[in-house]
């Protein structure tokens, strides 16, 4: 059985928003196409508390998209974005939702940051999204969203170890910075997953 999530398709990531991604919106289209090729739609939500920590806003001094070392871990610094119940943090509403069953919420706690939709960064907090997947009898997992090189990867990254045979789904997820899209892609298939187009592919 396969499942299809789509990550982080939020107001706040999209051409306008807080964390802008470029041309992200292009990621739209393709999801609302082919979701009916899959047996199980699920979406994430990144989800932040005001003040969250990943917030450059937080560190006197420090500019988002600076690297720091926090409390012994390397982090990003992002500007503010995707505030609980704020318009940014909501999912796009051009992103069809019909069939999306469940919406796994990321990034609630303020002193740690939650990239992938199944673990915070610390990999110690568990969203359930992987027994949530079995439960459904999912085997095959494939992804899209935003961003490609940020959420898109650590989702990508944890669905390979959780046992899932993980696809991205290239033309379906854009990202920010085109190094860290390169080493993704490549990461990705080290680890053991695909990478696919869906114009190419009938899945
Ligand atoms: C994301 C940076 C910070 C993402 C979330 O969804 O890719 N990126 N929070
Ligand atoms: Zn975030």
């Amino acid at each position: 059985m396969k499942a299809l999530i789509m990550v982080d398709v939020q107001n706040d990531f999209l051409p306008g928003g807080a964390l802008e991604v470029p041309e992200g919106d292009r990621v739209i289209p393709v999801l609302n196409r082919i979701q009916d090729r899959f047996d199980l739609v699920v979406a994430t939500q990144d989800w932040h508390p005001e003040g969250h920590s990943s917030f450059a806003s937080q560190h006197p001094g420090k500019k988002a998209f600076e690297k720091i070392d926090w409390k012994g871990h390397p982090q990003m610094l992002w500007p503010d974005h995707c505030i609980q119940g704020s318009r940014g943090a909501e999912i796009s509403d051009r992103l069809d939702t019909k069939r999306v069953e469940a919406i796994f919420r990321k990034g609630t706690d303020r002193e740690v940051d939650s990239y992938s939709g199944f673990y915070d960064n610390h990999h110690q907090r568990s969203t359930a999204l992987a027994d949530y997947l079995r439960g459904k009898g999912i085997d095959r997992v494939f992804i899209g969203g935003l961003a490609l090189d940020v959420c898109v990867y650590f989702t990508a990254l944890d669905s390979i170890k959780e046992g899932f045979e993980t696809t991205l789904i290239e033309d379906a997820a854009q990202g920010l910075d085109e190094k860290a899209i390169k080493n993704a892609l490549q990461k990705i298939q080290d680890a053991g997953g695909r990478v696919v187009s869906a114009i190419q592919e009938n899945f």
